[in-house]
Order: structure tokens, then C-alpha cells, then sequence
């Protein structure tokens, strides 16, 4: 595996000094983010975030994320003109040696929490999702704004996309994506590079409207829709792991055997009645076990991508929910740790 760190470019105050401090840091996932959704990134903008990541001796091999357009996802107006731009995208990240491009297919809303700093017993704080506050959530209010979400959308705007959503329901989303991949994947592969989506975080709809990334049996279907290499997986311990439906471990192994999972995003929640609350990464914090999720990826050979997901603020720190250094860094080195036993307990060097 190769250890990587979500880095938000030159905003981010967890600067590539302090990436490249953390050991067996190969490299970092990021994206252009001056862009607007749908367009084609400018070619200077990529050269240029990838001279500046190597000259701190790390690596650009992925990113996170290409957003897919709602057009496209709605199969409406700009939609054809969106695929063409997601297509030079493509070409465009692979020719400065991109190797995987993490996306989703979740309508208007990225993933979800009820509240982004909830104190726990500990004294960090961290993300959780509460079923009665979510409930009364409303996201056409525009009361809303969590950093995964686009916030350009004018109130007539969300409740328009919202509607057009619920009109289109599950099944039309998955014509949708149907027709996205079986356009996009063969540049994939002329390009070589590995496109992985991103379960939907949390696995189950939100807001009335449909979403599909959510389980294994939906999993198959999707793999099945493009099935080559090409058509791969971003496997989150953290979206699927929400639902008591979903064995990551198991999919880990499935999905890893058939060489469809690119890139990985480890983190621990624990599972509640009405919810579930993000924790540290070791396994006595949640509800994942993070042994036999990392032995899972050893006994597949996994050669792909690894991030530790989502981290408490810890230790006074402030700024992006979820992407702040220490907890991220805690969590890297654990999984490390593990993965470096997992080597040595079998005669192998890390
Ligand atoms: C959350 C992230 C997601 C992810 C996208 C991929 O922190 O894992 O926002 O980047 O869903 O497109």
C-alpha cells in the first residue's frame, strides 16, 4: 500500500512541511479547487500543483475529487458538453502521471453530519450524525453548509435540484450513471487511470432524494455495469461502516480480489441507536476493527492507495472539520504501525 494525506492545496494551514514530517508519507490527494464544477481544469493550475508537491518530494498519483456535475447526474441540459470536460479532465491529470481520480455520484449533497464539533468525553471534538437532528435539517433554507458541499446554490436553486431528484428516484439515477461511466471509463483506460467512486456517505438517502453508493449488493451492480479494472472503487471504512448492514472487511476482501479497489479511506466511527459519532482511528475508539481491516488489504496484496480518513480535532487544534494534522497524523502512524507488524509477522519488509 502506499500511505497518502488529503492536502487542500495552498489554503490548507496543514502545509505540505508538515505532510512530508509524517513518516512513510508517499504522497498527497488533492484537486484543483479554483475551478468550477464541471469545467475543465486549467493545464498550468495542474503542472503547477503537481511541481509543487514534488518539490516537497511527495507524490500527486491521486485525486480527490473530479466533482461530477448535477447535469450530468441528471442527465439534462449541459450534461453532453460536462461529460466532454470530465473527459479531458481525465486526460489532462493523466498526462502529469495521475494514476487514480476519486469521484462520487451523490446528489447535491456530499457527505452529511448534523453537527461538526461535538465534544466528546475525551475533550476533542469531532463529526457526528444524529437521526433527530438531521430530521429537522432543511436544506432548502439554506441553513446548511457542510465544507463537502457545493454552496453556490441560490434557495430556488436547491429546491429546484432537490424535486428534480425525487422525480428521478433510484432508478434514474442509476440509468445516469449507467450512461457517465459507459462514457467515461474507456478514456479511463486509454489513459490509464483508475476511476474510483466513493460510497455515499452516509449509505442510505438523505433529504427525501435517492442515493445509490450505499451497500454490497449496489456495489456489484456497479461494478458490473462497466466490468474492467478501470471502473474501480474508493473502499470507505467510515461511509459504508455507518450502516450495521455493510461489512467492510468482507468487501475489502471481495472487491480486493477482484483487483477493483484503488484507493482507500480508513477511519472509525462507533455505531449508535440513532446515528453514529466519527472517533479516533483505534479500533477500542469505534466500532471498526482496524486489524482486520488492514489485514484484509495485506492478504490481498493491496498495492493501491491508503488516506486515513476523517480526524477529531485534538490538542487545541481548529480549522476544516475532519482535516485538521494531528488526529489525521495519529491516524496514518497507526495504521502504519499495523500494517508494518502485519509485514514483519510474515517475513516481509514494509
Ligand atoms: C469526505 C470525503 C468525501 C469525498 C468525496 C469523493 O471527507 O471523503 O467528500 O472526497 O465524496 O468524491
Amino acid at each position: 500500500m502506499k500511505m497518502t494525506f488529503r492536502w487542500y492545496g495552498e489554503d490548507d494551514a496543514v502545509t505540505l512541511e508538515k505532510i512530508k514530517q509524517i513518516p512513510n508519507m508517499s504522497g498527497v490527494v488533492t484537486a484543483i479547487y479554483s475551478a468550477k464544477v464541471g469545467e475543465v481544469w486549467p493545464m498550468e493550475d495542474i503542472k503547477n500543483l503537481k511541481d509543487k508537491i514534488i518539490s516537497y518530494d511527495l507524490e500527486m498519483e491521486v485525486i480527490e475529487s473530479v466533482p461530477v456535475h448535477e447535469d450530468i447526474k441528471l442527465k439534462r441540459a449541459d450534461y453532453k458538453r460536462y461529460i466532454e470536460n470530465y473527459k479531458e479532465n481525465i486526460r489532462r491529470l493523466a498526462s502529469v502521471g495521475v494514476k487514480v481520480i476519486c469521484y462520487n455520484f451523490m446528489p447535491v449533497f456530499d457527505w452529511t453530519r448534523s453537527q461538526l464539533d461535538k465534544e466528546l468525553s475525551d475533550g476533542s471534538n469531532a463529526l457526528v450524525f444524529y437521526t433527530e437532528q438531521v430530521e429537522k435539517m432543511d436544506p432548502i433554507a439554506g441553513n446548511l453548509a457542510l465544507p463537502g458541499w457545493d454552496a453556490s446554490y441560490s434557495k430556488d436553486e436547491m429546491a429546484e435540484l432537490i424535486s428534480a431528484y425525487k422525480q428521478l428516484g433510484e432508478d434514474g439515477l442509476w440509468e445516469n450513471l449507467e450512461y457517465f461511466l459507459k462514457e467515461i471509463i474507456p478514456v479511463a483506460k486509454e489513459c490509464d487511470v483508475k476511476m474510483a467512486i466513493h460510497q455515499d456517505d452516509p449509505p442510505w438517502s438523505i433529504f427525501g432524494i435517492p442515493r445509490i453508493i450505499t451497500n454490497e449488493t449496489n456495489i456489484d451492480r456497479f461494478l458490473k455495469i462497466v466490468d474492467n479494472e478501470y471502473n474501480g472503487l474508493t473502499l470507505c471504512s467510515g461511509s459504508l461502516g455507518c450502516s450495521p448492514n455493510n461489512n467492510y472487511v468482507q468487501m475489502v476482501k471481495k472487491y480486493g480480489k477482484m483487483g477493483r479497489i484503488h484507493f482507500a479511506h480508513l477511519r472509525n466511527i462507533k455505531l449508535l441507536d440513532n446515528g453514529f459519532e466519527e472517533t479516533a482511528h483505534y479500533s477500542q475508539c469505534g466500532s471498526l476493527d482496524f486489524v482486520e481491516i488492514l489485514k484484509a488489504y495485506y492478504d490481498i496484496d493491496y498495492k493501491g492507495y491508503i488516506r486515513p480518513d476523517h480526524g477529531r480535532m485534538i490538542w487545541g487544534e481548529t480549522g476544516r472539520p475532519g482535516y485538521g494534522l494531528y488526529d489525521r497524523a495519529l491516524g496514518a502512524m497507526y495504521i502504519t504501525g499495523i500494517w508494518e507488524t502485519l509485514c514483519k509477522l510474515a517475513g516481509n519488509i514494509l
